[in-house]
């Protein structure tokens, strides 16, 4: 099993879907096992984001992600890093796939909604930015058996 950080963005929050996001990973078959709603600060924006620095939205960026709050999760499954990015569709909606979540619900690069991890080292170096190891529960959900082929 693999654990990723996602994150509903303020426009997401803003515009209502934080339940559409949830019930699209739910639904999918992958297990949220840390999740909660901060207001992220400019320090944290700067680190969270820290791969971005310098490039020329790089400031437009960190006022987006600061500018109301956003719902932070951890989501495990099989293949979660890969599978979640597939969910979420390509960084621009306008080349996202109908089907995405941003292909679906997102018209613009700087308003996209939900952030996902890319890498196994970028997951575990944001899920350390959000959560302390006492947020991240480990439990077991029934319908496992059901998801997975045992
Ligand atoms: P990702 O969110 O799909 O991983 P990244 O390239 O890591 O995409 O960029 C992080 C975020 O920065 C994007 O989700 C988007 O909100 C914003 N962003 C990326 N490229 C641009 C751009 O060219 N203009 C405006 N915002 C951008
Ligand atoms: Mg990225």
């Amino acid at each position: 099993m693999e654990r990723t950080f996602v994150m509903v963005k303020p426009d997401g929050v803003q515009r209502g879907l934080i339940g559409e996001v949830v019930s699209r990973i739910e639904r999918k078959g992958m297990k949220i096992v840390a999740m909660k709603m901060l207001h992220i600060t400019q320090e944290t924006a700067e680190r969270h984001y820290a791969e971005h620095r310098g490039k020329p939205f790089f400031n437009a960026l960190v006022d987006y992600i600061t500018s109301g709050p956003v719902v932070a999760m951890v989501v495990e499954g099989k293949n979660a890093i890969s599978v979640i990015r597939k969910l979420v569709g390509k960084t621009n909606p306008v080349e996202a796939d109908p089907g995405t979540i941003r292909g679906d619900l997102a018209m613009d690069i700087g308003r996209n909604i939900v952030h996902a991890s890319d890498s196994p080292e970028s997951a575990e170096r944001e899920i350390g930015i959000f959560f302390s190891s006492e947020e991240v529960i480990d439990y077991r959900k029934f319908d496992e058996i059901w998801v997975y082929e045992q």
